[in-house]
């Protein structure tokens, strides 16, 4: 039987596998993370394990899932190691992260959680709870008051079930205890992420208490973010090949691509690391670098997600591997450029090529499926705000219309093939009602329209949503793989 990776382990592995050249045993932790799924892990995780291999040992990672104890599990009796495995497309590099102290379960102990980010040592609070953990209404930004948890934590505190929840209930004992508060920094695709967090927070807290609320406007911090990298989930095949590599079984592996950014507002409550010597950017402006990753990367993704998945594509290496499939992508991205102010650092033109290497790279294995999911709540910034202000410019769009009708498409819950699918959404109820009720694909593109939760009442009526439903007409009657064809002229759609 092959042993587990662990502390204890850790140092049998083959001599060339990167492992964490400080001593564990001396890690303080400066930091708590909000939602420890295989993102943090490949991501900002690293970041401090960087740093504590840099000798400054503050910046260990207490962790806590918001909802299930499978990441605890995991990584538990791996004493909190586990092997970030960096595919280019030909090769593989090991590196076993240390950074990880434990992983609470906030379910299980929302009082420990919540002590975690009230500790003294506590400065630094990251979040990747994904884009509906944060409870707000994707087109409004406004906190989601009938959310059965929401309206829980803005009854009582005391066990809170919310991201906002946990953290202004640490906050108020941090204030009650005379400590300065944490920087929470959002790490999710949502759009102004810090301002999003910040104003969940400030709502919540309000309810509870107006004098803490106006201590956090004074005092907190809530820095922007640009982060970017791609981490496919992890499968068994994926272990399997691992532990032939290692020698071991690690059961909380991450695998990701070489590419890694993170930029984030020069905006901190308190100590904070040298994150800049961790190859992080701090700047004093985010928003043009998150606006062109989310419109260009992320809306990207989510039309190579319904497109593909609906014409069944599996991998998004093999969508942009069809010479109509990087075709349409880069057409969609002529349409989002045009209407972007990028940062002048940025080289529009690089980072396209970059892109769509990233994404041929056939070794990750990137499922269409796995981003297709929550579309409702990535929607709005990536594709349908490009949309808006080509419109606002009197632009159209029909790549970015394709696109989003090949989301409504999705909403049915059947590929082109005629197989069904769950439809992996908040909303999914509310997406599915559309095409119940619906007399025809025009019909439902109205009625998806509709959904105020999802798309501003500017578009309804609109050219573009006729160009919509004119595009979703084509997806039932033709399939995907056709009318992505016919989009870029290479055949009739
Ligand atoms: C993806 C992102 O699943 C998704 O929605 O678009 O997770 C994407 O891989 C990352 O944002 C890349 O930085």
């Amino acid at each position: 039987m092959t042993l587990r990776l662990a502390g204890s382990t850790v140092e049998q592995m083959p001599g060339d596998i990167e492992r964490p050249a400080y001593d564990r045993s001396a890690m303080q932790t400066g930091v708590v993370h909000l939602g420890i799924g295989a993102f943090h892990r490949a991501h900002q995780a690293v970041v401090f394990d960087d740093l504590l291999g840099r000798g400054d040992m503050r910046w260990g990672v207490r962790a806590a899932s918001l909802r299930s104890s499978a990441t605890r599990d995991a990584m538990a009796p791996q004493d909190g190691l586990y092997s970030l495995v960096v595919r280019d497309g030909t090769e593989e590099r090991v590196r076993v992260v240390g950074a990880v102290a434990d992983v609470l379960v906030a379910p299980e102990g929302p009082a420990a959680l919540v002590e975690a980010l009230a500790a003294p040592e506590t400065h630094i609070v990251t979040l990747t709870v994904t884009e509906k953990g944060y409870k707000l209404e994707p087109a409004t930004g406004a906190l989601i008051e009938t959310d059965s948890d929401v309206v829980s934590d803005l009854a009582d505190l005391r066990a809170p079930k919310t991201a906002p929840g946990f953290l202004v209930a640490a906050l108020a004992l941090r204030r009650e205890r005379g400590l300065a508060p944490f920087t929470a920094i959002s790490c999710d695709n949502l759009p102004e992420n810090g301002r999003s967090l910040q104003a969940g927070v400030l709502a919540m807290a309000g309810r509870h208490d107006p004098a803490l609320r106006d201590w956090i406007a004074e005092k907190g911090a809530f820095p922007q973010t640009m982060i970017d990298r791609i981490v496919p989930a992890t499968d068994e095949e994926d272990i399997e090949r691992l532990a032939a590599t290692i020698g071991l079984l690690d059961r909380a592996m991450v695998k990701t691509e070489p590419f890694t950014q993170w930029v984030i507002e020069d905006r901190f409550a308190g100590e904070r690391p040298d994150l800049e010597a961790a190859g992080v950017q701090v700047t004093a402006d985010v928003a043009p670098w998150e606006t062109a990753k989310l419109r260009l990367l992320n809306g990207a993704h989510s039309g190579i997600a319904y497109l593909g998945a609906l014409a069944g594509i599996e991998f998004v290496d093999r969508f942009v591997a069809i010479g109509a499939g990087s075709a349409f992508i880069e057409a969609l991205w002529d349409e989002a450029e045009a209407a972007l102010t990028p940062p002048a650092e940025l080289d529009i033109a690089a980072y396209r090529r970059a892109l769509m290497a990233r994404f041929a790279n056939g070794t990750l294995g990137h499922r269409t499926r796995q981003i297709a999911m929550d579309g409702s709540q990535k929607l709005p910034q990536r594709l349908v705000a490009s949309l808006v202000a080509r419109q606002e410019r009197g632009l159209a769009s029909p790549m970015t219309s394709l696109a989003i009708a090949a989301w409504m498409r999705w909403q049915a819950g059947r590929c082109d093939d005629g197989t069904h699918y769950v439809v992996d959404d908040p909303l999914a109820d509310r997406t599915a009602a559309a095409w119940i009720d619906a007399a025809d694909p025009a019909d439902a593109a109205r009625r998806l329209l509709a959904i105020d939760a999802i798309f501003p009442p500017a578009l309804a009526g609109s050219p573009a949503a006729d160009e919509i439903a004119g595009w979703l007409g084509k997806l039932v009657r033709n399939g995907a793989a056709p009318s992505v064809a016919g989009a870029v002229g290479d055949q009739p759609s």
